[in-house]
């Protein structure tokens, strides 16, 4: 698209944001361009949280030409003091003229006050502009700052019929390399990675993002009800990336302590003898973690589906048959067809000869 319209203009501050993912912690991704008389004056984009917001880093570069303006903002521009000031107020101390946004933000500080400000201080609101687009890239952040609960995003590397590993075990490769570095941009994209005590005896993995270029690590969090984690385990090492282990009041406080003199944190969840996924997820979103990249395994994936926990499912298929037990999702599994949890929006892509499908899920 190459004509100069609204479009236009938003979907570069859109690409800023989403090149931003991943790195603003509960923050969403927003982006900014200021245009005046057909030509970009300012841009900018929300980097880190408790940094400038997007509208002031592109209205800094703006300086006077802001005068007059019309600024292209991703998410409704705020009108809270949160660590920094209203975004609101100095667009319209600048006295831009018209402010085109995509979405609404959804905060209950702000939702729809923003846009109302800007409106009773005479300013030409115009809303909705790739829209869904923004919604995309902060789906993260709208449900954690509604809910404060994670956004929990399952993904699995599967054989065709639907197997994580061989019967005796071997899971390296499934899938192929595509696959696999697009996985690491997801590890970046979300502040927690989750996996069952299952998969780290079996495994040991180390659940960092390993990208031709760096990437952030999440905070890795294992769901140990009994605290078996062995003392070599790699996920113990938290020189690059921090470690939560997810129990029960049932734990042993010996070896709960042991774990946490190495710097672990131990969160317990529920009486026992199993992790109350529910409250967990209750308890992470109390420790500011607002999105979790679940990868399994089985078990913990059936569990988390089971209590209606998942909100985006991205399941990566290898054109390869196993067979054997070592099932994506291992639960009891509903009685019926229209019980089903179902995908919408669903996305389909290939890499090469894998497939990739994603959607958000909707509970029955
Ligand atoms: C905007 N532009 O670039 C961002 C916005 O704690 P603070 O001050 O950073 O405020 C965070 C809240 O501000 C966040 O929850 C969301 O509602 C909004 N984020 N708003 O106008 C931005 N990042
Ligand atoms: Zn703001």
């Amino acid at each position: 698209m190459n004509i100069l319209n609204d479009e236009f203009y938003m979907s570069l501050a859109l690409d800023m944001a989403e090149k931003a993912q991943g790195q603003t912690d509960i923050n969403p991704v927003v982006g900014c361009v200021v245009v005046k008389d057909g030509r970009i004056v300012g841009m900018g984009a929300h980097l880190r949280r408790g940094t400038g917001h997007a509208e002031v880093h592109a209205l800094n570069m703006a300086g006077t030409e802001a005068e007059g303006a019309t600024a292209y903002v991703t998410l409704e521009p705020c009108s809270h003091y949160g660590k920094t000031p209203p975004c609101s107020d100095r667009l319209i101390k600048e006295k831009v003229k018209r402010v085109v946004v995509a979405a609404v933000d959804p905060n209950p500080q702000v939702a729809g006050s923003g846009i109302e400000r800007l409106r009773s201080n005479g300013i030409e609101v115009i809303t909705g502009v790739l829209a869904e687009r923004s919604e995309r890239l902060n789906e993260t952040f709208n449900k954690y700052i509604t809910t404060g609960l994670p956004f929990v995003t399952l993904k699995t590397a599967s054989t065709l019929d639907g197997r994580l590993a061989s019967r005796t075990g071997d899971s390296k490769w499934i899938s192929n390399s595509d696959a696999r570095e697009r996985v690491h941009g997801m590890r970046h994209r979300h502040q927690g990675i989750m996996v069952g005590i299952g998969t780290v005896l079996a495994d040991d993995p180390e659940l960092t993002t390993r990208t031709a270029t760096p990437g952030i690590n999440p905070v890795r969090i294992v769901i140990d009800s009994q605290l078996r984690i062995p003392d070599q385990a790699r996920l113990l090492n938290t020189e690059q990336a921090d470690t939560m282990i997810v129990t029960t009041a049932q734990a042993d406080p010996v070896r709960a302590s042991q774990l946490e003199s190495r710097g672990i944190r131990i969160l317990r969840c529920g009486e026992g003898p199993h992790v109350d996924l529910t409250l967990a997820m209750r308890m992470l979103g109390e420790q500011e973690i607002s999105s979790i990249l679940l990868e399994g395994g089985g078990r913990l994936n059936g569990s988390m589906l089971e209590a209606g926990l998942v909100d985006r499912v991205t399941l990566f298929f290898a054109p390869k048959l196993i067979g054997g037990d070592m099932s994506t999702f291992t639960f009891d599994g509903f009685e019926k067809m229209n019980q089903a949890v179902t995908l919408e929006q669903v996305e389909v892509e290939t890499l090469e000869d894998n497939v990739c499908i994603s959607g958000r899920t909707r509970y029955h």
